[in-house]
């Protein structure tokens, strides 16, 4: 799967992805990712990207051109990519929406937006807006990263069948038991004797019960949208 995204801070997305999982996948040739700098279409001699706000307000706009140009010219290079942007106002990222995106293929176009947002217009140049959560970033950098991670640990050969099994059932919505490793006894607090018992049968039914206590405590909204317990 081929990931496309455009930014003004191509360098932003190095390191994030030089170790583990990512950098397999990569090595691997199982994704791509390719930057495409925003400011190579900026307007005028000062390349400019942004603009003033019409009808006033603070802080700055992203300008629509340099946008449609840099969309442009990375389609007619990529056919068929899904076009995203990244913004507060899209489709909240879950483990479902990410697995719809791993199966687009040949792959993603991931616009990131900066300053307090792009113009109106930008949002008829794509497929599909996503946000990560409703909470504040200085633009859609880091959005679009976590999206290329969530996204690459779906796609065939990048992780262990048991591990991608894993992912499909939080996808079904419930938190994760309590795991153990050594040591049996941490700064007195001891592995619960029942994972020490050997019986398999107990421990599933124990671990599916803590599983169910945790996510009712701490993500009851977990249940109530998939009532499986
Ligand atoms: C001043 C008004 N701001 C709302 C609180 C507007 C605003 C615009 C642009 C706030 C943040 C941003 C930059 N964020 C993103 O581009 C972004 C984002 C995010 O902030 N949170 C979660 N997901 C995403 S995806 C892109």
């Amino acid at each position: 799967m081929q990931f496309h995204v455009i930014t003004l801070f191509p360098e932003m997305f190095t390191s994030p992805f030089s170790g583990g999982i990512m950098a397999r996948a990569l090595n691997n040739g199982l994704v791509t990712i390719q930057t495409h700098n925003l400011r190579e279409h900026g307007l005028g001699r000062y390349r400019q990207v942004d603009d003033e706000p019409y009808g006033g307000g603070s802080g700055m706009v992203m300008r629509p051109e340099p946008v449609a140009a840099a969309i442009d010219a990375v389609t007619a290079r990529h056919p068929g990519l899904w076009r995203v942007l990244l913004t507060p106002q899209g489709d909240v990222l879950r483990q479902s929406l990410a697995a719809e995106l791993a199966r687009r293929e040949p792959g993603l176009m991931l616009v990131a937006g900066r300053y307090e947002g792009v113009d109106e217009r930008v949002r008829e140049l794509v497929d599909q807006e996503i946000s990560i959560g409703d909470f504040v970033l200085s633009g859609g950098e880091l959005a679009a990263m976590v999206v290329i991670e969530a996204v690459t640990r779906l796609l065939p050969g990048v992780l262990g069948n048991q591990a991608s099994l894993d992912e499909e059932s939080f996808g079904s919505g419930m938190l994760e038991y309590p795991q153990y490793t050594r040591p049996e006894v941490f700064r007195g607090s001891a592995v619960p004797p029942i994972l020490l018992s050997g019986d398999h049968e107990k421990i599933r039914r124990w671990r599916r019960e803590q599983a169910l206590e945790r996510t009712r405590r701490r993500r009851p909204d977990l249940l109530v949208k998939n009532p499986r317990g």
